[in-house]
Order: structure tokens, then C-alpha cells, then sequence
């Protein structure tokens, strides 16, 4: 019998009884994820051939040209979402406010939320280096059947049911973690099924990769810039390496799997980091320590950050737990 590597399905069905909720919502909620990854990879693996790259001509709440593939991503997630009626409230970073959804029986009777950045590293799409899919999922606070408020998507990063990534790289990835562990899905395009290939994935015990944009040295905190020169500075053979793809879930995603810290501190320009909490910082952050890793804003643990507002940004310190210790007693030691 040929060896038959699990499929997402599979898995899900699996893992179905593991689910806090396990009344099915989830892993349709997951299924629908599955789906709209797949329509969303197809449109960025012909992105060159067809007349979809280029600014959109509209700006998003964050102030960006709006890449024709980043409206086009955010459209499929919402529109996956909704017609599977499995969620009664979605927030995008493509989304100046979050957008309350109704039952089929014309009710707000869903237990869960999605918060997503739909085509995370958009400036890289004309370029033809990997981009991402980000989602967080928590089940709603606000009373059942009524509409979502708010409060439901302000919920600290420990409070999220389910998060996860779906990078659109020389293989396409869907990486998440209902709560139990890490587990990783490779998509083989000829048949349109995605593979159980990096089962219960865990940060190696050493990391030697530091991914930063070092453009920014100049206006990074001093505990920053002391930690970058220790990565260069620190005696025997060369231990560190810097890597920096400009795509957080492809450096997230080899940092998992070589070791290695993704850091976007404060800048100038920046003054809260570039990086948003809940769509971005939040679901990685859950992955991350459900790797082994460690995630921080360079005081504080990410997923115990109560937010203020829908697209708040924090710095962000993220990777093997000793390399983010290490970052962190550089802050502590450089407090300004
Ligand atoms: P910079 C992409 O826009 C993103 O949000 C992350 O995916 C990436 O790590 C970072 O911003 C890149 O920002 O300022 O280094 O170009």
C-alpha cells in the first residue's frame, strides 16, 4: 500500500475532538480557510501573466497603495467566510472597521470571529518573492444572537481559539494551531489537496538567524541596536546570520524551522513598530510560543497585550525563546 500522507481533511476530522468547541463550527470555519487559500494562490501564482499587479488606486486604512491582489485576497477570505455562514464578524487589515455578519436565518447566531491581513508583504508581490495569508480566530464575548460589538475583536492574543498563515511561496504552506501544537500542510497544485509534510513543528533549540530591517538602525531603541551588534560582535566563528525576506510569514516560517528571531521595533516613522497586533502580531505570537518560541514587544509578552483599537501597532520581538530573552535583557538593561 503506497504510504499516504494525511491530507487537511483528514486531519481536521482527526483533530475535530481536540477543538474546545467541538460542535464542527471551527473546522468548518477552518475548511473555508482551506478553500479560500487555494482561490487566493491561484491568483498569485499567475499574478505575472495577468494585469492584476499595480496599485488599485485606492489607499487602505493604513495609508498604503492597495495592490490589486491585496483587494482581491480580502474579497475571497470575506466572501469564503460569509456564504459559509460560520462566522458572525470579520476584521481585515484591508477593512477600516470590522463588518458584522448575519446567520442564515437572518440571525447573528455564529460563535466565532476572524481577524486577517489577507496578503501580508503585498510590496513584494512585483517582485516575485512569497507573500501570506494571516488569520486569528476567538469565539465571540457579546451575548449570542446579538450583533458583534467591538469588544469581541479587542480580546488579548491568549484569548484566540485558533490562528495560523497561509504562505504562497515555491510550494504553498497552511501552518496553524487550534491550541494543540503547531502543524504545517503543503499544497500539491495538481490536485488541489494540501498534505500533512511538517507535522508538530517546534523552533529548533538554537537559532542563529536575527531578521530585521537594519535600514532602520538609526532610529531603533539603544537595546535594539545593542542586540544586533552582540548578533555581530559576539566572539568565535561568526554564530549569526541576518536574513530578512521583507515578508513576516516567510521569515517567520524558516525562522520555525532553521531558528531564529523576526524583530520590527520602533522607528522614527514608526514610533508604536509597523507591525498591526491583532492581525498580525497575535496569531503569530500563538504560534510561536505553540512552537516553543517566544514572542514580545520587548517588555511584555505579546498575547497579554490588551487592545485599544482595531489596527493598533507594537513593536515586535519574535522567534526562539533564548533569542528573544536575550533581546529582551538588552531592552531591559537600555531602557530609554
Ligand atoms: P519594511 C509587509 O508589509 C510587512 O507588514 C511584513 O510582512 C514585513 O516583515 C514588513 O512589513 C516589512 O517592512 O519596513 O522592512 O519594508
Amino acid at each position: 500500500m503506497t504510504k499516504h500522507n494525511k491530507t487537511l481533511g483528514e486531519f481536521i476530522i482527526n483533530k475535530q475532538s481536540e477543538f474546545k468547541y467541538s460542535s464542527g463550527e471551527l473546522s468548518r470555519l477552518i475548511n473555508s480557510i482551506r478553500l479560500a487559500g487555494k482561490i487566493v494562490n491561484h491568483e498569485v501564482n499567475k499574478a505575472g501573466l495577468v494585469d492584476i499587479l499595480g496599485a488599485a488606486g485606492e489607499e487602505n486604512i493604513q495609508g498604503e497603495d492597495q495592490q490589486k491582489l491585496d483587494v482581491y485576497a480580502n474579497e475571497v477570505f470575506i466572501n469564503t467566510l460569509v456564504n459559509r455562514e460560520i462566522v458572525c464578524g470579520i476584521a481585515s487589515e484591508e477593512e477600516d472597521d470590522f463588518i458584522t455578519i448575519k446567520g442564515g436565518n437572518k440571525k447573528h447566531d455564529n460563535k466565532y470571529i476572524v481577524l486577517m491581513d489577507p496578503l501580508d508583504g503585498s510590496s513584494n508581490i512585483d517582485v516575485n518573492v512569497s507573500v501570506g495569508t494571516i488569520f486569528s480566530i476567538y469565539r465571540r464575548i457579546t451575548p449570542d444572537g446579538t450583533p458583534v460589538t467591538i469588544d469581541d475583536f479587542l480580546q488579548p492574543g491568549k484569548q484566540q481559539v485558533a490562528a495560523g498563515y497561509i504562505v504562497y511561496g515555491t510550494s504553498t504552506m497552511i501552518v496553524y494551531s487550534t491550541g494543540h501544537g503547531v502543524n504545517g500542510f503543503t499544497l500539491n497544485p495538481a490536485i488541489g489537496t494540501y498534505y500533512l509534510s511538517h507535522p508538530n513543528m517546534k523552533f529548533p533549540e538554537k537559532g542563529n538567524i536575527y531578521s530585521v530591517n537594519e535600514g532602520n538602525y538609526v532610529h531603533f531603541p539603544e537595546g535594539v541596536k545593542k542586540y544586533i551588534k552582540y548578533c555581530q560582535e559576539e566572539e568565535g566563528e561568526r554564530p549569526y546570520t541576518s536574513r530578512y525576506i521583507g515578508s513576516l510569514v516567510s521569515d517567520f516560517h524558516r525562522n520555525m524551522i532553521k531558528g531564529g528571531i523576526y524583530f520590527y521595533p520602533s522607528t522614527s516613522k514608526n514610533p508604536d513598530g509597523k507591525l498591526r497586533l491583532l492581525y498580525e502580531c497575535n496569531p503569530m505570537a500563538f504560534l510561536a510560543e505553540r512552537a516553543g518560541g517566544k514572542a514580545s514587544n520587548g517588555f511584555n509578552r505579546i498575547l497579554d497585550i490588551k487592545p485599544s483599537e482595531l489596527h493598533q501597532r507594537v513593536p515586535f520581538f519574535c522567534g526562539n525563546k533564548d533569542m528573544v530573552d536575550k533581546l529582551e535583557a538588552f531592552m531591559q538593561k537600555h531602557k530609554e
